[in-house]
């Protein structure tokens, strides 16, 4: 018998020595959160701009505009969000309040709300009806409540501040997971205030204090991801076109920027020494204003114009928001529908078929020669698994063979950002007449990166990590030729 026992142990020991895993690489210093991974992975999302500009065709409303001209008769949230499904956008955020200070919830602490409008008899509540059709169409809810208020007495004051966090604490307790709070950095001005009709300024290093506000809505939703010019989880990205720097790192070093007063180069690129993960979030609208205007309808954006978009923020490790604004009946307008589902088509056929899929690849140096790291990892269709070398080395070629010549003119790249971001200088090579020759350089790679290259045809390529924070790693390699439908 303790033969037969011994001789069960050697084997079961051997069998789990042979099959046990080398641990991940060792994480970096600065890593997203779990949100912040989700976040990243959506890719898309809208923004609806909703108020009284809506009806006075204004871009920013003054404070003192009457809430009886707020009547969206036949508002439909289930509409823009089946038309933001549609687009393949992931979450919308609402402007439950914009700088006009004009209420789309009946808040209890002012007047100034839907519910002295003649909309629904003043019973209405845009901000439930927009929880409740994001979710049932499966999107996440964010909302954005400006920070300035151009309608109340006491903006400037202290009072103010209270009445600010009053607000929050509605929006935040009453409508359920609520993803992304969205905290504009347009703060003080000139303006209604209650009859004042004058210009206030606040101090926008201390005026919110914005460490404390921001932990006020954690503790009221420990998920939810806070963006503003500073973050803390999601940034601006230094414009409102719509597009990251082409290097841009998911870092930031908090003592750098300021809400509303920050250094757009420094939004727009990222720091590579950040101290703190922070999502570059890159805002753009659909039209020319954020608001709805009629004589904006033959101007809503191109399908070249959105592409354009969409290749400078996902294409560039951030995410894209897109703005559609309501009509004032309360709908999105068919010239917007049309151009988001033209673009959801378009890049499904673009992403369609990875043509480096399953290919052979092969890798200058594999960490300790196992399969959990193998090149191999980039091209199976996972982004959970990972190609990494050894520890020490910082530069690093993955070569594709294609087998037969295949044409391409889209590359995307990705890094498990688990682990952080750390490459910052790659070049992609294609094998030419028995010569590798340059066919792209870049920097940052992060979430995501999409490289738009001439129309090539080869049956070799490779990407060459010339520059990289730690070990690298990478999680995908694919290409894939676009539509022609882009280049109409
Ligand atoms: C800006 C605002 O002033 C615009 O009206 C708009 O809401 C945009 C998204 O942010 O700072």
């Amino acid at each position: 018998m303790l033969k037969y026992y011994l001789i069960f142990t050697l084997i079961f020991l051997l069998q789990s020595c042979a099959s046990k895993e080398p641990a991940d690489i060792i994480p970096d210093q600065v890593i997203p959160s779990q949100q912040q991974i989700a976040y990243q992975k959506m890719e898309m999302i809208g923004f609806v701009h909703f108020t009284v500009n809506t009806y006075t065709d204004k871009e920013w409303g003054y404070g003192d505009e009457s809430p009886s001209i707020f009547n969206p008769v036949k508002l439909d949230a289930s509409q823009w969000a089946k038309a933001a499904k549609v687009a393949g956008l992931k979450q919308l955020i609402l402007t439950a309040k914009h700088h006009d200070g004009f209420c789309l919830w009946p808040s209890a602490y002012t007047e100034h709300s839907v519910k002295n409008s003649p909309w629904k008899e003043g019973k209405g509540d845009v901000v439930r009806e927009f929880v409740d059709a994001c979710r049932i169409n499966g999107l996440k809810a964010g909302l954005y409540l400006s920070p300035w208020d151009r309608n109340h007495a006491s903006y400037g004051r202290k009072e103010y501040i209270n009445y600010y966090r009053n607000q929050l604490r509605e929006l935040l307790t009453n409508y359920g997971t609520i993803s992304e709070i969205w905290f504009d950095g347009a703060n003080g001005g000139d303006g209604y205030y209650g009859g004042a009709n004058e210009e206030r300024r606040i101090d926008r290093k201390t005026y919110y204090n914005w460490p404390e506000t921001w932990s006020f809505v954690k503790d009221l939703q420990p998920d939810i991801l806070i963006f503003s010019d500073a973050g803390p989880d999601i940034r601006w990205i230094g414009n409102e076109n719509g597009f990251a720097g082409e290097t841009n790192w998911s870092k930031l070093d908090p003592q750098k920027v300021t809400v509303g007063g920050a250094d757009t180069g420094y939004l727009n690129r990222g720091d590579s020494l950040g101290s703190k993960w922070v999502v570059g979030e890159c805002d753009v609208s659909i039209r020319p204003g954020w608001f709805y205007h009629q004589h904006e309808d033959s101007m809503v954006k191109s399908l070249k114009q959105l592409l354009e978009i969409y290749y400078k923020s996902v294409g560039r490790n951030g995410v894209m928001l897109l703005n559609i604004p309501p009509t004032p009946e309360g709908l999105f307008h068919e010239n917007d529908i049309k151009a988001l589902k033209n673009l959801r088509q378009v890049l499904d056929e673009t992403f369609t078929t990875n043509l480096a899929s399953g290919k052979e690849v092969t890798a200058s140096n594999t960490r300790l020669n196992h399969s959990k790291f193998a090149a191999q990892n980039i091209v199976d269709d996972s982004t959970e698994s990972y190609w990494a070398p050894d520890d020490g080395i910082t530069n690093a070629s993955l070569e594709i063979d294609l087998g037969e010549p295949q044409v391409f003119d889209r590359i995307v790249l990705q890094e498990p950002i688990r682990f952080g971001q750390r490459v910052a200088a790659f070049s992609i090579q294609i094998m030419q007449n028995d010569k590798w020759v340059n066919l792209a350089r870049g920097t940052t790679i992060g979430y995501k990166r999409i490289m738009r290259t001439p129309v090539t045809k080869t049956s070799k390529i490779r990407l060459f990590i010339e520059k990289s924070m730690n070990i690298p790693a990478i999680s995908n390699f694919a290409i894939y030729k676009a539509s022609p439908k882009e280049n109409l």
